[in-house]
């Protein structure tokens, strides 16, 4: 049995089902179950030559073929584990129906006309990383050429976020204990922000901090790839004590769009420790759901501790 057989095999043991009819009281979201991760769990740098820290993953969706479905255990393949997902089966498919980012296929996602939320939406899966203090996170998005932004009212999670933890989201309260989550959301009009779960976040829902390229507020555009990336650092704490200067920075294609300092997101020892798919739209009411069906292209997923692993970010010089 290969080391990632063996991997997989123990991940497959504890792996946390999400109840059929447990659902979540806000149609928002659903709590990240916490999952323990080897190190290098998954971790493909081997494959991706010398250089690269030995946290770096890369997903380039060049397999399987164009057409399949894009499920938890194809990502397993690509060394991806998560402990639950949601919608990968039914929404996620592998697609060479648009010019990719980089090779010929990226990750197809759907969000399905009068549909808001995880179960019905998009797609959810807490991919496990080695726990670290700081990460990067980066990723190529291509909105479908009439993607729709909501009924009457406006607001999804687009793509890939990081959190610690059990992931603190969905209207909880972050004691410092059930760790935090950092997600890129849409408004009216596709206006961007960054969408965070901290321990002083200000109501019941996450804060938000409008992305800026160039002094202005950016707004998503549509038929074209953009980059998001953003950097998670966990906050230090000793003796159960937060001390603020967590740090969350988010990147629009390759220039700082949003920075937020001083934060409290942990007081026990959670690192950043999960590569976190969450994207589908709501919002917690049926007002958020799509006009039509809509689609959002994926490709060149990145993670890693090191931003020099990323070259969207002037790594790989
Ligand atoms: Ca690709």
């Amino acid at each position: 049995m290969t080391t990632k057989a063996l991997l997989a095999s123990a991940l497959a043991a504890t792996v946390l089902l999400p109840a059929p009819g447990a659902a979540p009281a806000s149609a928002e979201e659903v709590p990240v179950p916490g999952g323990e991760v080897s190190a290098s769990a998954g971790d493909d740098s081997a494959s991706a030559g010398g250089g690269f820290s030995p946290t770096y993953r890369h997903n380039t969706f060049e397999r399987p073929a164009a057409g399949s479905a894009y499920t938890l255990a194809e990502w397993e393949k690509d060394g991806w584990y998560a402990s639950s997902a949601r919608g990968l089966d039914e929404r996620a498919v592998i697609d060479d129906s648009v010019p990719a980012h980089g090779g010929g296929q990226s990750l197809r996602v759907l969000y399905p006309e009068g549909k808001i939320g995880p179960r019905d939406s998009g797609g959810l899966a807490p991919f496990q990383l080695t726990p670290a203090r700081e990460y990067h996170l980066s990723f190529w998005a291509r909105l479908d050429e009439d993607f729709s932004w909501g009924t009457t009212s406006f607001g999804g999670k687009l793509g890939f976020g990081l959190a610690g933890g059990a992931g603190c989201s969905g209207g909880d309260v972050c004691t410092g204990e059930n760790g935090y989550s950092s997600r890129v959301v849409w408004r009216r009009d596709g206006k961007a922000e960054l969408y965070y779960y901290h321990m002083d976040k200000k109501g019941e829902f996450g804060d938000s901090e409008p992305l800026r390229a160039d002094g202005e507020v950016v707004h998503l555009p549509r038929g074209e790839w953009v980059h998001i990336a953003q950097r998670v650092r966990v906050n230090t704490v000793t003796d159960g004590r937060a001390h603020p200067d967590g740090e969350i920075e988010v990147f629009y294609n390759g220039e700082p769009a949003a920075l937020v300092t001083g934060l409290r997101l942990v007081t026990d020892d959670d690192l950043v420790d999960k590569a976190y798919l969450s994207s589908f739209f709501g919002g917690s009411t049926e007002g958020f759901a799509p006009a039509h069906d809509s689609y959002v292209w994926y490709d060149d997923l990145k993670v890693s501790t090191s931003r020099t692993d990323i070259c969207e970010l002037g790594g790989c010089v």
